[in-house]
């Protein structure tokens, strides 16, 4: 058997892990059988509804290209997401680039730094400046009382994530874009099903960004979409997502293929009939976090917003050191050699990165909130099938750091 956590070595051949993932690998993928746990797992349905779509896609051999599960996910999705429309893509990271494209965004465009590096690369990638807002410390969103004073000639839009799911000041966002004439699309990567007050998160903004990564509430595998309110857009989004073709002969624009396979469709349409299972199992969960944590001093945690359905997809808490009397570093590594592998999502910030650095809105001290909160996040795990008793040794964990 194929064992797939192996990398082939192209100069020995020899067959070898990974050194980047040997950690996590460590257990031999065994996961929480031998004690480990992870910041997140994937939910996944019976296996045996999954091989009895694969057959029926071994038997049509339509494998991509529109196929009849991408048909019939893509329209069942927008009724479960309570949106127009919605194209399925390959993975998040392409669905940015392709939005991005679909809206012809060029320049500037204000965004933030504190997000997972794909945000970012999706501008650079359309050949886009960024420039950098700090964030909200409650929310870790782009601040939209800081975007202002960051327009220039050249701003096109703002690029704003939903970050763990936490629905970003849309109001105030959709004011400023107005105001200047500015694009908004949405990284809407973490905010899978997350509503306010009843209506989708996703229906602000001129687009909305999801992934259904492996790590991510929602997952088909890899995968992604973008969400959009008018049939133009949609379509024209549907022709750069397939190269640019219109029909067989005629190719409308610079495309690429960026296209959902019938694999990834497949398994979330099957992924819809569980996932407010998954979301409501993650909410109890994290329930206890906030049941069990609320006392200690110096971890601070993400407030509940009235009105908001959050999707739990990811669980952070902010180390505050004076209080806590240990460094967020200090206590990653504590619960790393108690194979809790934790992680801190985002550290460092994107403004950090090599290919940033050295943009005017990257400068040290610009970010004085980012640069803060990138030093205390750590997200704990969360996952439905987490046990209360894992919840548990991880909160004694921090209690028995504490200083
Ligand atoms: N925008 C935002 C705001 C995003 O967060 C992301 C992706 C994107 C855009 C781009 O969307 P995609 O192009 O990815 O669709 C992960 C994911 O690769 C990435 O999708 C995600 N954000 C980011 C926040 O996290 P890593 O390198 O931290 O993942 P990895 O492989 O270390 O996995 C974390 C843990 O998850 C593992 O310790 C165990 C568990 N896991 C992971 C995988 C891949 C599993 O149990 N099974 C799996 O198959 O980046």
């Amino acid at each position: 058997m194929i064992d797939s956590r192996r990398i082939v070595d192209d100069k020995s051949s020899e067959v070898r892990l990974d050194p980047s993932r040997s950690e996590e690998f460590a257990d031999e993928g065994r996961g929480e059988r031998s004690g480990v746990l992870y910041v997140t797992r994937p939910s996944l349905p019976p296996i045996d509804e999954f091989v009895e779509l694969l057959r029926d896609i071994w038997d049509t051999k339509w494998l991509t290209n529109k196929g009849p599960y991408h048909e019939q996910f893509e329209e069942a999705l927008a009724e479960y997401l309570g949106v127009k429309y919605v194209s399925l893509f390959a993975n998040g990271t392409l669905a940015l680039v392709t939005a991005l494209q679909a809206l012809r965004i060029t320049g500037e465009v204000i965004t933030t730094p504190y997000s997972f590096v794909a945000t970012v690369h999706a501008l650079h990638w359309n050949g886009i400046t960024p420039v950098f807002c700090d964030i909200e410390p409650d929310t870790c969103n782009i601040d939209p009382e800081k975007i202002e004073s960051l327009i220039t000639p050249k701003t096109t839009a703002i690029l704003p994530v939903h970050v763990y799911g936490t629905p970003c000041n849309v109001q105030e966002i959709e004011k400023i874009a107005d105001i200047y004439g500015l694009k908004v699309i949405y990284d809407a990567c973490h905010a899978f099903g997350v509503t306010i007050e009843g209506e989708t998160i996703l229906n602000f903004g001129d687009l909305s960004v999801l992934s259904f990564h492996a790590t991510k509430v929602f997952t088909t595998f890899e995968g992604g979409a973008i969400v959009s309110h008018d049939e133009k857009m949609k379509r024209r989004i549907d022709f750069l997502k397939n190269f640019g073709f219109a029909n067989e002969v005629t190719v409308v624009g610079p495309g690429i293929n960026a296209k959902m396979s019938e694999f990834q469709a497949a398994i979330g349409l099957l992924q819809l009939k569980y996932i407010d299972d998954a979301i409501e199992k993650r909410g109890e969960l994290a329930g206890l976090y906030y049941r069990n944590l609320s006392e200690l001093e110096g971890i601070r945690m993400l407030e509940e917003k009235a009105g908001v359905r959050n999707n739990h997809q990811y669980f952070p808490v902010f180390i505050e050191r004076d209080v806590f009397g240990r460094s967020r570093d200090d206590v990653y590594n504590e619960f790393r050699k108690n194979n809790i592998m934790v992680r801190r999502y985002f550290y460092p910030l994107i403004s950090q990165f090599p290919t940033y650095k050295g943009l005017p809105s990257a400068v040290p001290g610009n970010l004085p909130v980012a640069e803060r909160i990138t030093k205390e996040v750590l997200c704990l795990p969360l996952y439905s099938e987490l046990g209360r008793d894992d919840i548990n040794r991880i909160c004694d964990i921090l209690y028995r750091l504490k200083r």
